[in-house]
């Protein structure tokens, strides 16, 4: 239960951090990792198409899975979650949104310096050199790189890849400074994200979960509230 200490224990914080998993997009519509019926890694083995060995050994599979994943992702929009977040900036003199999400949609409910750990699916680039590229020939997949020929591939992390490093840098910068951080929509299993919150805690921060279920962070919080990212945000950041 979201309660008046905590909304103003957040209101009264200066440096506040949020991590955002797959669970605050659900609601916009674009299915999570690990929910059981619906989540895409049900369906689909993550070690067959976010590995660069799986991309290497069938990268028409793996740049189709994507083209599919961002042709989803087109129709979708925020959700009151993605919403309540971008507001919270205007309040807390130091906020620093994190996000394991390669959807975008924080930006585009006006969330600004994100922190994107694990890339954006709306970014390309090669393979090879990491060459950005904007356009390409839409009847190859995947399309080779103008600049080098190598393959063109999302600008994704994938698993056994290394995060950014300036953006994993301030992300723990901002796990140890914050008064209070917030997980929300995410499961705690992907690492080194995950440990983030652990950081914080160690750090004395105030740990606060909004999960649909619990996690292994639950048990550490100081709050944890299960439901929908999109009910219990704007209650708590009213
Ligand atoms: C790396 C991008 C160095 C691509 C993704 C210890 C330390 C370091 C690494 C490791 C380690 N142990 C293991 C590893 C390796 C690995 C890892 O963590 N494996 C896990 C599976 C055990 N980590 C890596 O490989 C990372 N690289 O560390 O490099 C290195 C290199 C080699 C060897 C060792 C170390 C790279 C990880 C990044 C992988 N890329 N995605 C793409 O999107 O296709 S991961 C993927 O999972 C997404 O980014 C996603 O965001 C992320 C985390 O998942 P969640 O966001 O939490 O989503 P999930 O579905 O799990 O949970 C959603 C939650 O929301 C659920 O709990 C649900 O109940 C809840 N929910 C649903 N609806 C709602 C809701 N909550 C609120 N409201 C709702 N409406």
């Amino acid at each position: 239960m979201v309660t008046p200490e905590l909304i103003d224990a957040l209101k009264n914080s200066r440096r506040v951090a949020a991590i955002t998993g797959a669970g605050i997009s659900a609601e916009s519509g674009i299915p999570t990792f690990r929910d059981a019926q619906t989540g895409l890694w049900a369906k689909y083995d993550p070690m067959q198409l976010a590995t660069p060995e799986a991309f290497l050994e069938n990268p028409e599979r793996v740049w189709n899975w994507y083209a599919w994943r961002r042709e989803l992702l087109a129709a979708c929009r925020p959700n009151k979650g993605h919403q309540a977040l971008s507001r919270i900036a205007r309040h807390i003199p130091e906020f620093q949104l994190i996000t394991q999400n390669v959807d975008g949609l924080h930006q585009a409910a006006g969330s600004q310096d994100v922190i994107e750990l694990h890339g954006n699916i709306q970014r390309t680039k090669c393979f090879d050199h990491g060459h950005t590229v904007e356009q390409w020939d839409a009847q190859q997949a995947p399309p080779p790189c103008p600049y080098c020929g190598s393959l063109l591939r999302p600008d994704v992390v994938w698993f056994g890849e290394m995060l950014p490093v300036q953006a994993l840098q301030q992300a723990e910068q901002a796990a140890a400074r914050c008064e209070v951080f917030l997980s929300i929509g995410t499961s705690g299993q992907v690492y080194p994200a995950a440990d983030l919150a652990y950081q914080a805690l160690a750090s004395g921060a105030m740990v606060v979960e909004i999960n649909a279920e619990p996690t292994p962070l639950t048990a550490r919080a100081h709050y944890a509230f299960t439901g929908k990212a999109g009910d219990q945000l704007p209650r708590l950041l009213a």
